[in-house]
């Protein structure tokens, strides 16, 4: 006789309003919570966190910030989860692979775009908001440094609002990852790839989109045609009024791998180290970018969501 395991230990579980919203097929926002407890500098975070919420309510989309508290994973966290998750030590930065681990522990971790991405699509959400995607890494030829994200991104169906990828990786390398995994990336109003910091990678994109109801309708090609099960990656550039000094961009930037370097920093670690490095480098410049860089993207995110609804043009 088979003994079946007992059912339903571990689930998803969303908050109420996201998951009225998801009953109903209201307009849903999903967002990751690696850039709040890894990606920005403490204690802006936690006011960056709830402003992305807000600027996501004022498009008349639904915020769902994901995240994993005492092992479960949570679908829209309240704001003392929120709080908890950007001002706590020791809350792991968790991709796809981390979430059953955390689950089985009963401990904590910020989603990255990978997870987002895994547990917004499980839940059917249609777009998630972050600042940069993760990427192929500059010595990446050696160190085999891809983020989960691009493997992610290859088989999940959802739309990735996001600046394009830091200049931190190899812009090119991650291009080219996201082709050959069958990725569609459309720029919005632009022929070019952003930098994140940068609104030009230097790099074009294949695709461009100048009106969010195109972008909602490639959406719903992607769904009703289900030839791919990819993303849909959705790029969206800083205006250049609003970019960091190129000049001191490229400074920090080669202090700051210098610094990895130097400091031995590898795998998971990466990433945050070098944000963090730029956020002291530029005294705040970078953080003042990045943050509008996010609420961009989920405004953007927002208007889609609705579009895609149908309960707005
Ligand atoms: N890029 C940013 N800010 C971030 C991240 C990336 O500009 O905070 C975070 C995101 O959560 C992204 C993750 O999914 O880092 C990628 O990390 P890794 O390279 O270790 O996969
Ligand atoms: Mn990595």
């Amino acid at each position: 006789m088979e003994i079946e395991p007992p059912l339903g230990r571990y689930r998803i579980r969303l908050g109420e309003e996201v998951a009225e919203a998801v009953r109903t097929g209201a307009p849903v926002v999903a967002l990751e919570s690696t850039i709040l407890s890894h990606g920005l500098p403490r204690p802006q975070n936690l006011d960056v966190g709830a402003e992305i919420e807000r600027t996501v309510r004022a498009t008349g989309a639904v915020p769902a910030t994901i995240g994993v508290l005492s092992g479960e994973i949570c679908v829209g966290l309240d704001e003392g989860q929120l709080r908890h998750l950007a001002l706590t030590d020791g809350v792991a930065k968790a991709s796809v692979r981390d979430l059953p681990v955390l689950a089985a522990k009963r401990a904590d971790g910020a989603t990255t775009v990978a997870s987002t991405a895994a547990v917004a699509a499980a839940v059917g959400t249609v777009v998630l908001a972050t600042g940069g995607l993760g990427g192929v890494h500059r010595d990446a030829s050696t160190t085999f440094d891809e983020s989960a994200d691009l493997g992610t991104l290859a088989r999940t169906p959802i739309a990735v609002v996001c600046a394009g990828v830091k200049s931190i990786l190899d812009v090119p390398a991650t291009l080219e990852r996201l082709e050959s995994t069958g990725v569609t990336v459309l720029g919005y109003r632009t022929d070019r790839f952003p930098g994140f910091y940068l609104a030009d990678s230097g790099y074009p994109v294949g695709w461009r989109a100048d009106e969010v109801t195109e972008i909602a309708e490639t959406l719903r090609a992607t769904r009703e045609l289900k030839l791919s099960s990819g993303a849909v990656v959705v790029a969206n550039p800083l205006p250049v009024a609003e970019q960091l000094d190129p000049a001191l961009h490229d400074r920090v930037l080669a202090e700051g791998l210098a610094g990895l370097e130097r400091e031995g920093v590898t795998g998971k670690d990466v990433t945050p180290y070098l944000l963090a490095h730029f956020h002291a480098a530029t005294e705040g410049q970078s953080l003042t970018v990045n943050t509008r860089i996010i609420l961009r993207n989920a405004d953007l995110a927002g208007r889609i969501a609705v579009a895609f609804a149908g309960t707005r043009t």
